[in-house]
């Protein structure tokens, strides 16, 4: 029903909670270019409505949206060929975001494990965003009947609750307007690992910088933290199958991977029986040889913030185009007199 009756359209945002990281880029941004370049029609967004469900300096807010919308353009979002642009300047989001409120279940969020995981034992002091948080995430979807949402493995349940919350409106006014958006999870990096502890994603807001290579440590500091990575004592094995129960050792193989655009089979059959002395340095030459070029064109953007908030403003102006008569439609359904 989706194919016949929607656009082929993507959609996918990235929070400006800190620098970007590799498990960003792997895992989300790589993925999003090849969609773009395959033609799909994208969207591309900078959720800064997400990024304050925890607390985020004014400044340092303005700092990190800027540079995310950077980092897309600098890994290859094309701003004439998808639309990039930063969430709170399109309010349809925040309002379809409200109607959603009202037809998710509570019950649905209390089963939301990134939410368990960020609140953590601190569930009553957390923000009630936090909480409603993947509610907004439906509406970020659904605002453009977006059908394919590439995102890495930890926002898979989000995707699926955003199905749920477009089929319970759709049953509730008895009509059939929102689409049932496809998560796109794909990849050996589709959950790249914390570099000190194999059972934790890497995130941009983990507590040290050791744990994470961020889009913009240069070539010492990337070689430095794999090679202070978490490993084990044994070599590399012969077959894939011998990274089982060793998260540490498919960590690294599944970024070097993903950074050299192959398998983990094939990386192994070059590596085999390897110790980690040759393993590491030669991920840490493919790393910088991958992302020193992003970084580098980051910093040649970031010299024009101007630039950056114009790209910004036309990406908003096209964004609202298509969301705001979605956003009509849905009031009219929903019995809102507009005068
Ligand atoms: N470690 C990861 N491996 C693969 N993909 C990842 N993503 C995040 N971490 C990894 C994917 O990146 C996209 C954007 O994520 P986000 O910034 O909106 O939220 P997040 O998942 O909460 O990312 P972080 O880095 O962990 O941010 P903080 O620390 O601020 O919460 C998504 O597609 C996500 O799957």
């Amino acid at each position: 029903m989706t194919e016949a009756k929607f656009t082929r359209r993507v959609f996918s945002g990235i929070k400006p909670s800190g620098c970007l990281t590799m498990g960003n880029y792997l895992g989300a941004i790589k993925r999003f270019v090849e969609m773009q370049n395959a033609d799909y029609e994208s969207i591309y967004c900078v959720v800064d409505m997400h990024a304050i469900t925890v607390w985020q300096d004014p400044a340092d807010l303005r700092f990190a949206t800027r540079e995310l919308a950077a980092a897309f353009i600098a890994s290859g979002i094309d701003p004439e060929k998808s639309i990039l642009f930063n969430q709170s300047q399109v309010p349809a989001h925040a309002e379809l975001g409200w109607i959603f409120n009202c037809v998710a279940r509570v019950g649905w969020m209390n089963r939301m494990t990134q939410f368990k995981d960020k609140a953590g034992k601190n569930a009553e002091a957390v923000s009630l965003g936090l909480y409603a948080y993947p509610s907004l995430m439906a509406a970020d979807i659904l605002a453009y009947h977006a059908t394919h949402v590439p995102v890495g493995e930890d926002q898979k349940q989000h995707v699926e609750l955003t199905r749920d919350i477009a089929n319970k409106f759709n049953h509730d006014y008895k009509v059939d307007f929102f689409p049932q958006p496809e998560p796109i999870i794909e990849g050996p990096a589709a959950r790249v690992m914390n570099l000190r502890d194999g059972s934790r994603k890497m995130s941009k807001s983990g507590a040290s910088d050791m744990e994470r290579i961020n889009m913009t440590d240069d070539a010492t500091l990337i070689a430095k933290k794999f090679k202070k990575a978490k490993s084990d004592p044994a070599p590399l094995p012969e077959t894939v199958e011998g990274l089982k129960d060793r998260p540490e050792a498919k960590n690294l193989v599944g970024i070097y991977a993903a950074l050299a655009d192959t398998t983990p089979e094939a990386v192994i059959a070059e590596f085999a029986g390897a110790q980690w002395g040759r393993f590491k340095p030669a991920l840490a030459d493919l790393a910088v040889a991958k992302l020193e070029p992003i970084s580098l064109e980051m910093g040649r953007l970031m010299q024009d913030p101007a630039e950056i908030d114009r790209i910004l403003a036309r990406g908003a102006a096209q964004a609202n185009a298509i969301a705001q008569p979605i956003l009509d439609k849905t009031y009219d359904i929903v019995g809102f007199v507009r005068s």
